[in-house]
């Protein structure tokens, strides 16, 4: 009986025994499972869907991360209207003969007076800055002006035909200066017998190009190709002679016009000297032919050389309005604190309405 007893205790133990390892097993493997999926939220949480959602811009973004905003387009640039000037010499060859140093004072004084006010671009000058281009005298003379303003407003001219000497006709007279030796060798042709400039103001380019006195028909390629070179430019010509006072065309005049003027609808204004008084002309030019007038040029003579010495050191300014593209004229003397009456317009001011 004893015997019967321990055995059934040492099956009871063993069954016992039994479903304990069998609890820790399954225990242990409960918890074996729940080490598993403690990982795999790791791999949702990488950055590569939020970083796909934002680059190509899908909705699918969770609601806390905002999309960045597309940057601003960078601002059109409007151009500024705004006023400016350009100061025009004329044949100064007078003042230089009878060397009035004190009119020439007189005038690069106010020109430098006037900078600010006037906002002066340029100054330039269609020819005849002395009587003769072989007198030292009279350059160093024309150098009492010239100084005042040179290296501080730029400065572009052109040769007339005193400057290279009427009797001689030799360009040396005048190529031989110091302030046309100085000019930008990329804007010059012939050592300076045609030159050009750029500059902008308002937000309009403009080109400045002329020939000096004989050099029209030499230069006339050159001319034409920086013209071309340069078609979003308005192009104001400097000659020694374009219009007459009458208002019709010089012998150079014509050339100038069938050749340079007529060719290039960028071409705006014609300023010219040389011959005494004013002149004014305003041509229209069907550029494309299709029977409607695409621009008009503005050409205009002002020489008031030859008046008597108490009358001399006249100044033209062009002044330029970006806005109404209106060019305002006047002509005044510092010298003789006169304003100049235009012959044309039968006033000392004027107006040339959407002249650029
Ligand atoms: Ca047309």
């Amino acid at each position: 009986m004893e015997l019967r007893s321990n055995k059934r205790r040492e099956y009871r133990f063993r069954i016992e025994s039994i479903a304990i390892l069998l609890l820790l097993l399954i225990l242990l493997s409960s918890l074996g499972c729940q080490s598993v999926p403690a990982e795999t939220p790791l791999a949702t949480f990488t950055p590569a869907p939020f970083t796909i959602s934002i680059a190509d811009g899908s909705a699918t973004n969770p609601p806390n991360i905002a999309p960045s905003p597309p940057p601003s387009p960078p601002p059109t640039p409007i151009p500024t209207p705004e006023e400016f000037s350009i100061v025009w010499l004329a044949d100064t060859q007078t003042i230089a003969y009878h060397q009035q140093n004190d009119v020439f004072q007189t005038m690069g004084e106010w020109i430098m007076a006037n900078e600010e006010p006037l906002d002066i671009r340029y100054i330039v000058q269609t020819g005849d800055m002395v009587d003769n281009g072989f007198q030292k005298k009279q350059w160093d003379s024309f150098h009492i002006l010239l100084d005042q303003f040179y290296g501080k407003i730029p400065y572009l001219p052109i040769a007339g035909n005193h400057d290279i000497g009427v009797k001689w006709e030799n360009y040396r007279g005048y190529l031989d200066q110091s302030f046309v030796k100085e000019l930008p060798k990329d804007h010059i042709f012939n050592r300076g017998r045609a030159v050009y400039a750029e500059f902008q103001a308002g937000g309009v380019d403009f080109l400045l190009i002329g020939a000096g006195w004989n050099s029209e028909v030499l230069s006339s390629y050159w001319i034409n190709k920086t013209l071309k070179a340069h078609p979003d430019h308005v192009a104001i010509l400097l000659f020694h002679s374009y219009t007459r006072v009458d208002g019709g065309l010089s012998r150079q005049g014509v050339f100038v016009h069938d050749t340079i003027v007529k060719n290039n609808p960028n071409v705006r204004l014609v300023l010219s000297g040389h011959l005494r008084g004013n002149g004014f002309r305003a041509e229209e030019f069907d550029d494309n032919n299709d029977g409607v007038m695409d621009r008009t040029v503005n050409a205009m003579l002002y020489n008031y050389q030859g008046y008597d010495q108490t009358n001399s050191g006249q100044i033209r300014v062009l002044t330029f309005d970006t806005a109404t593209r209106n060019i305002h004229v006047f002509t005044y003397s510092p010298y003789t604190e006169r304003y100049f009456r235009d012959e044309y317009f039968k006033s000392n001011e004027f107006d040339l309405e959407n002249a650029f």
